[in-house]
């Protein structure tokens, strides 16, 4: 069956910072600027403990917890450990959305997604460390609620039938799109809970929210139909290589295309995608670059399809000059049908 999942990891940056110094993980730590006048990115659940939490002053985390040990912020740092994370989710995916440097949504058809959920947990936290939550349900607004349930390191799944009993008794600030403002709002009229802003029709929501109105309205109920959209994050999938020692020789230059076709392919396949323009890039012995691109009516992924149009892109750029790298990239993304799996 079709699942959606979204994965947050747990107090990211204070989890990135654990990696490089262990010590901090029995202690109340956050990550953001030294001075008190600073703000904190993130906490780690030591330091939740005593209600320390994102975007708190530091003066005032300190006065809840004297001992903190404040951590200064390195963005490059979890922009790397958030790209290794989720290659090894985009590995997995049927489909893949990143939506922020610690939360993606996937698409993917599985027969058990609970065990699914376990064994990614375990594999993100053994290869990188870093620990993850991870809600499963058919939409993404479900899926989101859900990753948030039993954090850190949790999992939960909402199926159809927990909706009614899940939704109703949620405050109604935990709904997306809501936020902390909204939640004010609504409370002024005396809107707590989910189980009240039900009885609302669409124009009163409309009226407060504007066209996010008629969002709330459905997710509320569970329905949300937005799609899992891969090609948010990636425009393109290329590889390419650099020769030892520069070549004119044709036959090599074809044989490093095929290759690089055989690696996209496999590439392609794992992420389920598939594309219509295929170009070559070709930098010669004077490092100038030269590329090539062609747009085919079908879109493809195989190995063999895409050697087939590099060769003659090759075959046009190619006037026996010196080469020292050339390489392949596929963009006009978009998702494969699944049934087509069982042709391969
Ligand atoms: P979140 O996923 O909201 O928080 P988190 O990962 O730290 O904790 P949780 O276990 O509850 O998911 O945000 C991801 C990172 O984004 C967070 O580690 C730090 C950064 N961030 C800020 O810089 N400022 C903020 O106000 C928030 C909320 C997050
Ligand atoms: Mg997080």
């Amino acid at each position: 069956m079709k699942y959606i999942l979204h994965i947050d990891c747990d107090a990211f940056y204070a989890s990135c910072e654990e990696i490089r110094n262990p010590k901090l993980k029995t202690r109340p730590m956050a990550v953001g600027g030294l001075s008190n006048k600073s703000i904190i990115t993130t906490a780690n659940y030591q330091a939740r403990k005593f209600g320390i939490h994102s975007a708190m002053p530091v003066f005032m985390a300190k006065d809840l917890c004297p001992n903190l040990i404040m951590v200064k912020v390195d963005h490059p740092y979890y922009r790397e450990k958030s790209m290794e994370v989720f290659d090894l989710v985009k590995a997995h995916a049927r489909l893949f959305e990143q939506v922020s440097i610690d939360e993606a949504y996937i698409e993917i058809d599985l027969k058990d997604p609970l065990n699914f959920a376990k064994s990614l947990q375990e594999e993100i936290l053994n290869k990188t460390q870093i620990p993850i939550s991870i809600g499963i349900s058919y939409n993404k607004f479900l899926a989101k609620l859900a990753s948030d349930w039993n954090k850190p390191f949790g999992i939960k799944y909402i199926g159809k039938d927990d909706v009614g009993k899940i939704l109703p008794d949620l405050p109604v600030g935990k709904v997306h799109g809501i936020g902390r403002r909204g939640s004010a709002k609504l409370n002024r009229i005396g809107i707590y809970k989910v189980a009240d802003l039900l009885k609302l029709d669409k124009e009163f929501l409309e009226g407060l929210f504007g066209k996010g109105g008629d969002y709330i309205y459905g997710v509320i109920r569970g329905i949300d139909e937005r799609p899992v959209n891969p090609t948010r994050d990636r425009k393109s999938i290329g590889k390419e290589r650099t020769f030892r020692q520069n070549t004119k020789d044709i036959q090599v230059l074809k044989e490093y295309l095929r290759r690089i076709s055989d690696l996209i392919e496999i590439e392609m396949i794992k992420k389920n995608i598939q594309a219509k323009t295929i170009s070559i890039k070709l930098k010669d012995e004077n490092f100038k670059n030269q590329t090539r691109s062609i747009t085919i009516q079908e879109p493809i992924f195989q190995a063999d399809y895409i050697y087939e149009e590099a060769s003659k892109l090759l075959d046009e750029a190619f006037h026996g000059q010196y080469i020292r790298l050339i390489g392949i990239s596929l963009s006009n993304l978009s998702a494969r049908d699944i049934n087509q799996l069982s042709f391969l």
